[in-house]
């Protein structure tokens, strides 16, 4: 189950995930996005509508799965998203909320809907999106990388919790990746958007979910606790050294 699926890192991990012989269940909000990945992969992807924010829905639908497709081997928890980029003292508290109901409580959601069928299967893998952004805050990224933060620490307490199991608990932790995002933080300003990514060659989706299936392939005895994947010219969230800047 690959969450976020219709843009970015998460669509990218669905391809990857269906080349390499996965089934996958594509949740997200956008429907046309998620039907037109329903035409292309038909039988090997379910799609599922729902908002990660919205936790009955988001637990109705883990519940309601049909058969064949309810023991859930692997979760990306990819959903989310910046918004804003500004001095924590001038904020947008709608912001502010969108995201950490979206990049904290709706990767909660998921993973208390979803892991208690793992342990009980004694099989699973949880992949959480984590971010750079959350080993340290960078200029006017406060409540974005404190979500990410978050994610880390939840990532983490995971791991611990179901250390006596079988399962596995990822953090992949991506730097600048060229998708949908910057658009989202700057409210779709287009020009601003591009900038993010002027005078470096970025990462793609494509590098994450190469990552993720990485991660999920490895031997059952090995686990990859936690992987930083930056844009070579990146050395961390505010060092980028650009080319003609
Ligand atoms: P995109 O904007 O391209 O994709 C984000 C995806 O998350 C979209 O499918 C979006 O759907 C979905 N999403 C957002 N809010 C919700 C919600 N409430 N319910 C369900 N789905 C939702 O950005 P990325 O692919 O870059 O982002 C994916 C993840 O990667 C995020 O968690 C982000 O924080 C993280 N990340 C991104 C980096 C980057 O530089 N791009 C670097 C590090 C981490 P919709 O179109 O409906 O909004
Ligand atoms: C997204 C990467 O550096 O823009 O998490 O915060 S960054």
């Amino acid at each position: 189950m690959v969450t976020g699926a219709t843009s970015g890192i998460g669509e990218a991990c669905v391809r990857r995930f269906i080349q390499a012989g996965y089934r996958v269940i594509a949740t997200g909000r956008n429907v046309s996005r998620l039907n037109a990945l329903k035409d292309e992969f038909g039988a090997d992807l379910l799609p599922l509508v729902f908002d990660v924010r919205d936790r009955e829905i988001a637990e109705a639908s883990v519940s309601a799965l049909p058969a064949g497709w309810r023991e859930i081997d692997i979760l990306v928890n990819n959903a989310g998203l910046a918004l804003g980029l500004d001095p924590e003292y001038l904020g947008d508290h709608t912001d502010w909320d969108t995201m950490i109901d979206t990049n904290i409580k709706g990767l909660l959601t998921m993973t208390r809907a979803v892991v208690p069928g793992m342990v009980e299967r004694g099989r699973g893998h949880v992949i959480n999106i984590g971010s750079v952004a959350g080993d340290a805050a960078y200029a006017n990224g406060n409540v974005y990388c404190a979500t990410k933060a978050a994610v880390k620490s939840i990532t983490d307490g995971l791991r611990i919790d179901v250390a006596h199991t079988p399962l596995r608990v990822t953090l992949l932790k991506p730097g600048l990746v060229e998708t949908n995002f910057s658009r989202v933080r700057f409210h779709g300003d287009a020009e601003r958007a591009e900038n993010v990514y002027k005078g470096i060659t970025p990462l793609t989706g494509d590098d994450i979910a190469d990552a993720a299936l990485y991660a999920a392939q490895t031997p059952a005895h090995v686990q990859i606790a936690e992987m930083l994947i930056l844009a070579t010219h990146q050395a961390n969230g505010s060092t980028i050294v650009r080319q003609n800047p």
